[in-house]
């Protein structure tokens, strides 16, 4: 029985020391140790010993017994630790690996262009206005002083929404600023950006839709030298110090006198380049004194109140700036012309 028990213990440790996941393992504990293990087959022949050699098979077969267990015990404990590893191994994530950049947009050059201009006029004290593009006829022609047959009020140049002209998208932002006039307490200074419709075909310098800044300022003792004032000083802040301005006369219903503002061209000072069309000057704006039948019209007293405005495109403003050389450029939105901003 000794060597019985000796062959048991080097079979099974072998087995043990073999055993490669925990199923195989529980399978040599039910064969060695198990109650019909071969162990237990060995000890129910102890009967047949002599009370003499009884203790000491006994003592061996629980060595052996105890062998087992151990060797199991710690086969089971490598086994896990292997699993584990090999866990975190499959698991592992590389947090140094670069990871993969989205591809980031930027403002349109345009309302890069519009931003500058809010901060010009909110640091001299304007208020930026907001409001819709659906506008009634009322706000956007007749307190403009563009009274019915005003040809303006075509129906081949604007988009009405009913039969009776009475309903439209408005043509110019104006109708913001009448809007303020009767509602806000004065003075008044405030910028009205947005876009407008025209029926317009689209060409190179033409689009039924369009963006305007409009502004005005409402005060007592108002005078066209605060126009000229605050117009030279907000183009020298987007075209640099120094830059050098004419106002030619011009006419628009709802101002009176009525103006057009150049600044002479930053690239030939003056002289004649392809940049002017060989003008030396440059077209920025429109201006004027805010016509006093206007000022009536939304309930200020032109007696005591003047005040004056501007509008601005901002389309032709922005392709002058970033010399863009066909205003559909700007709206068709194709990143290869985007990304060169
Ligand atoms: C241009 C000219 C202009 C205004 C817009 C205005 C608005 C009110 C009263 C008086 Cl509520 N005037 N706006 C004044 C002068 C010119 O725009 O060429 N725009 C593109």
């Amino acid at each position: 029985m000794k060597e019985q028990l000796a062959e048991i213990r080097t079979q099974a440790l072998a087995a043990v020391e073999a055993a490669g996941d925990s199923a195989a393992l529980d399978a040599l504990r039910v064969k060695y140790l198990g109650k019909k293990g071969e162990l237990t087959a060995v000890l129910k022949q102890m009967g047949r010993l002599s009370p003499e050699e009884r203790p000491v098979i006994g003592q061996l077969a629980n060595e052996v017994r105890a062998s087992l267990e151990q060797a199991i015990q710690q086969q089971s404990e490598k086994l896990e630790r292997a699993a584990l590893e090999a866990r975190l191994k499959l698991e592992a994530v590389d947090v140094t690996i670069p990871g993969k950049a989205p591809v980031l947009g930027h403002k349109h050059p345009m309302y890069e262009a519009l931003d500058e201009i809010k901060d010009i006029f909110v640091g001299m004290g304007f208020t930026v206005l907001d409001g819709p593009e659906i506008e009634l006829a009322e706000y956007n022609f007749d307190k403009l002083n563009a009274e019915e047959g005003h040809p303006s009020r075509d129906w081949s140049d604007t988009f009405y929404f009913d039969t009776d002209s009475r309903v439209m998208l408005r043509s110019q932002t104006s109708p913001m600023q009448v809007r303020a006039m009767e509602t806000m307490d004065l003075p008044i200074r405030i910028i009205a950006p947005g876009r407008v419709y025209r029926k317009d075909e689209v060409d190179a310098t033409h689009s039924p839709m369009f963006h305007q800044v409009e502004g005005m300022v409402i005060d007592k003792g108002v005078t066209m030298a605060d126009l000229k004032g605050t117009l030279n000083l907000v183009m020298e802040k987007l075209y640099g110090k120094g830059t050098v301005t004419r106002f030619r006369p011009h006419h628009f219903p709802f101002t009176e006198p009525s103006c057009e503002m150049d600044i002479q061209c930053h690239k030939c000072h003056g002289k004649g380049c392809p940049t002017c069309k060989g003008e030396g000057w440059i077209e920025v704006l429109g201006a004027g004194m805010i016509h006093p039948h206007v000022l009536e019209m939304a309930g200020i007293d032109p007696d005591v109140y003047s005040g004056w405005a501007f509008g601005m495109g901002l389309e032709r403003m922005a392709m002058g700036r970033f010399k863009i050389s066909d205003l559909r450029l700007i709206f068709e939105n194709d990143v290869r012309f985007l990304e060169q901003f």
